[in-house]
């Protein structure tokens, strides 16, 4: 089943000079992409993209680092792409959680400075692109 998902090269991805490696992992696993933007993102769009961790201990770090720098927003579309991607990018916690191979296994140390977002189900994908990509929203 074709579906999208709504990626993010995060801050430290983009410092890190790591757009070109994740991109690259996206590619070689097949998955197409839709949409690509390098943009920093408003206090607005982060706290509505994070609207789920309101509340929690390191959201306010959180907001702080999304919305410090640029970041990649990108729209992948493959079969599976939601599970796709996830399996790509590894668990939340690079040490405790991802897998050696996966880019937070590979590339990462820090639980919320860990490289990229991919949307974990049909229903956030939906939400989230409409949310940084409204042109693509429902095509
Ligand atoms: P996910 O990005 O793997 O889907 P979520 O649990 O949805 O993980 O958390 C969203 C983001 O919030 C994480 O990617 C990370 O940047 C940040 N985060 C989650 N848990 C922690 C934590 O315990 N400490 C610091 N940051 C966290």
């Amino acid at each position: 089943m074709t579906e999208r998902t709504l990626v993010l090269i995060k801050p430290d991805g983009v410092a890190r000079r790591h757009v070109g490696e994740i991109l690259s992992r996206i590619e070689r696993k097949g998955l197409d992409i839709v949409a690509l933007e390098l943009r920093t993102a408003t206090e607005e769009v982060a706290a509505a993209h994070y609207a789920e961790h309101e509340g929690k201990p390191f959201y306010p770090g959180l907001i702080e680092f999304i919305t410090a720098r640029p970041l990649v927003a990108a729209v992948l579309e493959g079969p599976r792409a939601i599970a796709a991607f996830r399996q790509l990018a590894g668990g939340t916690d690079p040490v405790e959680k991802a897998v050696p191979g996966s880019i937070r296994g590979d590339l990462g140390l820090d639980a919320g400075e860990n490289l990229v977002h991919g949307s974990d189900s049909v229903e956030s994908a939906e939400r989230e692109i409409a949310l940084w990509f409204p042109a693509l929203a429902g095509s």
